[in-house]
């Protein structure tokens, strides 16, 4: 079982529709899905795999790299959104006006750049990094060309997400699932340890601002099939999850005071065991 590959490229061309349903596929089904042909350059991408591996020996040209990559990767991720808007019958831009709290303020994206070093004792340590869902909206992951360990659950089995040279997976964060009222799932997901080769992943969330207030969009996303789910300030949300992260989603939705009050600020995500990063934001 693989997780689905996508060619972004032809939601432009005649084939649009089989490409809208793949998508929506994509999010419904999976959670997780690889986009090929998605517009950010090949030249680019190489770049990126060039300054990270060097792990910015030469500041100047990784920095001006990765602010090439973070615009491209930004468009990217407001580009999808708009596909899903439109797979679940939401005015064009809810996702955004939501992040943003119409417009007043910024999302918050940022990119992380992972090393997953070999392992040399597997029989101690399995995980690079333990099983999670992501807090945000809309994650896009540059993994490795070759050294694999990402892997999704699907219907109770770990899934590998099989590495497939630039192209970049998508995963929904917990916020698309609130906004979709359960529609689209966030979905668990962890890294092995492999014993051999040094996997680097390149790491980019699209969140929704720390004073977003998020929930469930208008009724045109909720069916019988949904479940409820509060409305809250995002950076309410950060402070559960930080705490929670690796235990089971649905309590932190309950913990989360309802909107209204509280300011707070986003906490950098934990680093797993077997890795060392740099988040760029
Ligand atoms: O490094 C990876 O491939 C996945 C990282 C991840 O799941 C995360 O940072 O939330
Ligand atoms: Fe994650």
């Amino acid at each position: 079982m693989a997780i689905p590959v996508i060619d972004f490229s032809k939601l432009e061309g005649k084939e649009r529709a089989e490409t809208l349903a793949q998508i929506g596929n994509g999010c419904q089904q999976w959670g997780f899905f690889q986009l090929v042909n998605h517009g950010i350059p090949v030249e680019l991408l190489e770049r990126v795999k060039k300054v990270c591996t060097e792990c910015y020996r030469h500041r100047a040209e990784a920095f001006k790299t990765m602010r090439e990559y973070r615009t491209e990767v930004k468009k990217l991720a407001e580009k999808l959104m708009e596909t899903m808007e439109e797979n679940l019958g939401l005015e064009k831009g809810t996702f955004k006006n939501q992040f943003t709290g119409n417009g007043e303020h910024e999302p918050f994206f940022a990119t992380k750049v992972s090393h997953y070093p070999p392992c040399p004792r597997l029989d101690l340590v399995e995980l690079g990094l333990r099983p999670h869902t992501d807090a945000g909206g809309v994650i896009l992951l540059f993994q490795d060309d070759h050294v694999g360990g990402l892997q999704i659950l699907k219907d109770g089995e770990w899934v590998d997400v099989q590495p497939l040279a630039n192209a970049i997976v998508i995963n929904i964060g917990d916020q698309i699932e609130v906004v979709s009222n359960g529609r689209y799932k966030s979905v668990w997901h962890r890294v092995l340890a492999t014993g051999n080769g040094n996997r680097r992943s390149v790491a980019s969330f699209y969140n929704p601002s720390v004073k977003a207030v998020i929930c469930p969009a208008s009724a045109s996303a909720v069916d019988e099939t949904t479940g409820a789910y509060p409305e809250f300030l995002f950076g309410d949300y950060m402070d559960v999850y930080v705490k929670q992260k690796y235990m089971p989603k649905e309590p932190r939705f309950e913990a989360v005071p309802s909107s209204g009050v509280g300011d707070s600020l986003l906490s950098p995500d934990g680093f797993g065991m077997l890795r060392f990063g740099l988040l760029l934001s």
